[in-house]
């Protein structure tokens, strides 16, 4: 009795009195780091605290605070929830104005009490306040030590974050995407990005700043196209790839998806489709992980070579990708690799088409040193004791962007290319930079991977950053290929969905990244 008169008073002095202010909550201390946001946001009516007077600042803060607080200092009005919690009103308006994805705080309100994590608090907040700022990729992701634990649907709200002072990362510079935050913390964010977000376009939250022009190029690599029939086996001279005459030639054309998913497209008509649009070579994108080749290696080592075999009758080259993704260090899988390149270098040692790419896109803690190097090292052996100077492409940490780590201690032997991938909506100017200098540095250069579209497959077209990208690489004679050709609902897919893969080809089946990528594989 004595206690629910307790709780009453409390409640009737919330609402009769003043809203208090940070100094009211009886655990923020003064001097504290938060107080001020605390104090600030409490006499804005954006905070309260407990009955007991308390705030709780170390406390977690889970995702139905943490959206209502972001509401309320965003101005959202409450709808009507698909539930009984009761910050189910604040939720459903966060969710319809698109703050979020149903999948990451679901409407039925069975997660609202728990913490929300940090990658889509600030992805939240990106939303609310800040939904045109950008953050460069090369710039930002270099703040932020633990970058590979992100989520990569996180990438742009997180690196705008970064770019706008939202976030600093903590003192050991980790983001700690998937670990919650305290009230307090949330607190300053919440602060932060509504300062930031009031700002204007013209402010610090504004659209990233165009990237500089890129300076011309003084010599102009010029390159021959044709196929294998043409060019024999092709060789690496000084940081070029050249033909079997020792001429510069480019090859230009198509990554597949995960070949274990989206087979129909890497047989014999698909890959003619885009020698039709002038491509010469093929990349065969083999997942090692994800359910393909460890998880089902005869299926999909038969699939591959089927791939392989389909790109040389149309006298094409055919790069095999070992597509290493969620298994970040291809050091993991060495012996495995070892084995089937063992295998398919002595199959094909013959044929002049083949290019071997041996580990897609180190991530995750994979280091040059200690896992991509060694790991290159030796199934270069294997490759080599089989084929002596097919060319092999090898790619870096951070998901073959870091060129500049093999360019410092490159691997030994002939014929070698390092691959740097990259997608036009994420990566720009810095990472174009980095291939001059390591070409300068006598490292050759293999653009096996790229898309129109950001980092994750999705998003843009982007087709004018392409456009940037793709003179580029004209200029300086560097091949590429593009992800992908197949039809999922992804901006980089080059294939209307339902493409037949049994007939040519019009217009009409490719998509906006489709259409642009087929009409430059003339350079
Ligand atoms: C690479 C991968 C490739 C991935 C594309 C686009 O990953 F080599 O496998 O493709 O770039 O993200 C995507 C497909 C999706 C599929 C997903 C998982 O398009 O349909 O669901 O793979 O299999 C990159 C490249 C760059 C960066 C990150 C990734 N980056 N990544 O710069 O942060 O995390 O996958």
């Amino acid at each position: 009795m004595k206690k629910r008169l307790l709780i009453l008073s409390a409640l009737l002095l919330c609402l009769v009195l003043p809203v208090p202010r940070a100094a009211a909550f009886s655990d923020v201390a003064p001097s504290s780091w938060y107080a001020a946001a605390v104090g600030e946001m409490t006499a804005s009516g954006l905070l309260r605290g407990y009955e007991d007077g308390t705030f709780r600042p170390d406390r977690t803060i889970s995702g139905a605070e943490f959206v209502t607080i972001t509401a309320r200092a965003a101005g959202l009005a409450p709808r009507s929830g698909q539930c009984s919690h009761w910050a189910a009103g604040y939720t459903e308006a966060a969710l319809q104005a698109g703050w979020y994805d149903w999948d990451e705080l679901p409407p039925t309100g069975e997660t609202f009490d728990q913490p929300v994590p940090r990658q889509v608090a600030v992805k939240i907040l990106m939303k609310a306040f800040l939904p045109e700022a950008r953050g460069d990729y090369m710039t930002e992701s270099r703040k932020i030590a633990d970058f590979a634990q992100l989520d990569g649907r996180y990438y742009e709200a997180v690196l705008a974050a970064y770019a706008t002072g939202v976030v600093r990362g903590d003192s050991g510079g980790t983001f700690r995407p998937k670990s919650g935050l305290s009230r307090a913390e949330a607190c300053i964010l919440i602060q932060r990005a509504l300062q930031r977000g009031s700002a204007g376009p013209a402010g610090p939250g504004g659209p990233a700043q165009p990237e500089q022009p890129i300076a011309p190029v003084p010599q102009p690599v010029t390159t021959i196209q044709g196929g294998v029939s043409q060019n024999g086996w092709l060789q690496v001279i000084d940081a070029q790839l050249c033909n079997e005459a020792g001429q510069p030639v480019a090859l230009r054309g198509m990554s597949s998806h995960g070949l274990h998913w989206f087979p129909q497209y890497t047989n014999a008509q698909s890959i003619q489709n885009t020698a039709a649009y002038g491509a010469n070579v093929f990349r065969v994108a083999m997942y090692t992980g994800e359910g393909g080749y460890l998880s089902q290696p005869a299926a999909v080592k038969a699939q591959a070579i089927a791939a392989i075999d389909a790109a040389i009758a149309q006298d094409m080259y055919v790069i095999l990708d070992w597509h290493i993704l969620s298994d970040g260090s291809p050091f993991s899988h060495v012996t495995e690799a070892e084995a089937f390149f063992t295998e398919i270098a002595e199959r094909y040692q013959d044929s002049p088409a083949l290019l071997y790419e041996i580990c897609n896109e180190p991530n995750g803690g994979a280091t040059w040193a200690g896992d991509v190097k060694p790991y290159a090292q030796r199934v270069l052996a294997a490759i080599r004791a089989q084929s002596p100077k097919a060319v092999v492409l090898i790619g870096s940490p951070t998901w073959s962007q870091d060129i500049h780590l093999a360019a410092a201690d490159p691997v030994e032997g002939e014929n070698l290319l390092y691959t740097l991938h990259f997608y036009a909506g994420t990566h720009g100017a810095d990472l174009r930079s980095r291939i001059d200098s390591a070409r300068a540095a006598g490292t050759g250069i293999f653009v096996s991977e790229w898309g129109t579209s950001r980092a994750d497959g999705s998003g843009g077209v982007f087709i004018e950053e392409s456009k940037v990208w793709l003179d580029f690489l004209d200029q300086r004679g560097i091949s590429w290929c593009n992800w992908s050709l197949c039809d999922k609902n992804e901006t980089s897919a080059a294939l209307q969905p339902g493409t037949p893969a049994d007939r040519p080809w019009t217009g009409a089946d490719l998509t906006a990244s489709g259409s642009f990528v087929f009409s430059r594989f003339g350079g």
